[in-house]
């Protein structure tokens, strides 16, 4: 009989090197996933890197393994899904155009086994993050897709470099609202846009803060799932005929879900 469909999600992994520890593990996380019957679709939710420019030769040598983990997915059949973050940017040249992924810079609806999915990264649920918005805007602006797409790669390694730097630093300094605060952001968010265009399942990453909220209030149910950050907890989300299941990954091992799968 064949397996059911199965899909994965990973968001804000925020990769600073080949060899972080969470680079390793994504590497392995994707070899694993060879080995999932029924597997039919992986997400990446955003900021899988801590920084990755257009088709740069700089990120495209720097990630060869991931690379190569993930192109091996696709020649399994797996439809991969590639949201840009806000450390990931104008990735259609190289995930798309050399890849062959599928690359979104907006929220998306997709429909998995009869489930209405809201898919996105999280960056625009803000709304009062006007600051940003506009960050957002003008990157995307043709001279500034330009700009990036075509910069000289000394800067494109020095910007790479600064990246790594400031993520270092990141419980200092990242969590710039507190995780009560964006979970009120993340839930208003949710129930808005389910307002406007009903869904069975929002998931998105971003904020940093791990979240699984089940809301009945208005009109039909909904669940809204935020994945967190790799950098406090790797997880990963799994969408299957079992139901819908976060589970967290470790250094050493997966954890029960994952080996009784294998
Ligand atoms: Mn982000």
């Amino acid at each position: 009989m064949p397996a059911m469909p199965a899909a994965y999600f990973v968001s804000d992994l925020h990769i600073t090197s080949p060899d972080d520890a969470r680079s390793v593990l994504f590497c392995r996380f994707l070899r694993r996933l060879r080995g999932v019957s029924g597997l039919s679709h992986l997400f990446l939710m955003g900021d899988i890197f801590d920084l990755w420019l257009a088709d740069h030769e700089h990120f495209v040598a720097k990630y060869r393994l991931i690379i190569e983990e993930i192109e091996k997915l696709r020649d399994l059949g797996v439809e991969i899904h590639y949201f840009e973050g806000n450390h990931d940017l104008h990735l259609r040249r190289f995930w798309s155009d050399r890849l062959r992924l599928k690359v979104h810079e907006e929220p998306m609806y997709f429909d998995f086994n009869g489930s209405i999915l809201r898919l996105e990264h999280g960056d625009q649920m803000d709304p009062e993050d006007r600051g940003y918005r506009f960050l957002r805007w003008l990157l995307r602006t043709p001279p500034m897709r330009y700009f990036i797409c075509h910069m000289p790669p000394s800067l494109v390694v020095r910007l790479g470099e600064r990246a790594s730097k400031s993520s270092r630093s990141y419980t200092s300094q990242t969590k710039t609202i507190s995780a009560q605060k964006a979970l009120e952001k993340i839930r208003l968010h949710a129930q808005k846009t389910h307002a406007q265009r009903a869904f069975d399942v929002l998931v998105a990453g971003h904020v940093h803060v791990r979240d699984d909220f089940v809301s009945s209030d208005h009109g039909s149910p909904y669940r809204a799932i935020n994945l967190g950050t790799w950098m406090d907890t790797p997880c990963y989300l799994k969408i299957d005929e079992s139901g819908v299941c976060i589970f967290e990954l470790d250094d050493t091992h997966f954890n029960n879900e994952y080996s009784q799968e294998n």
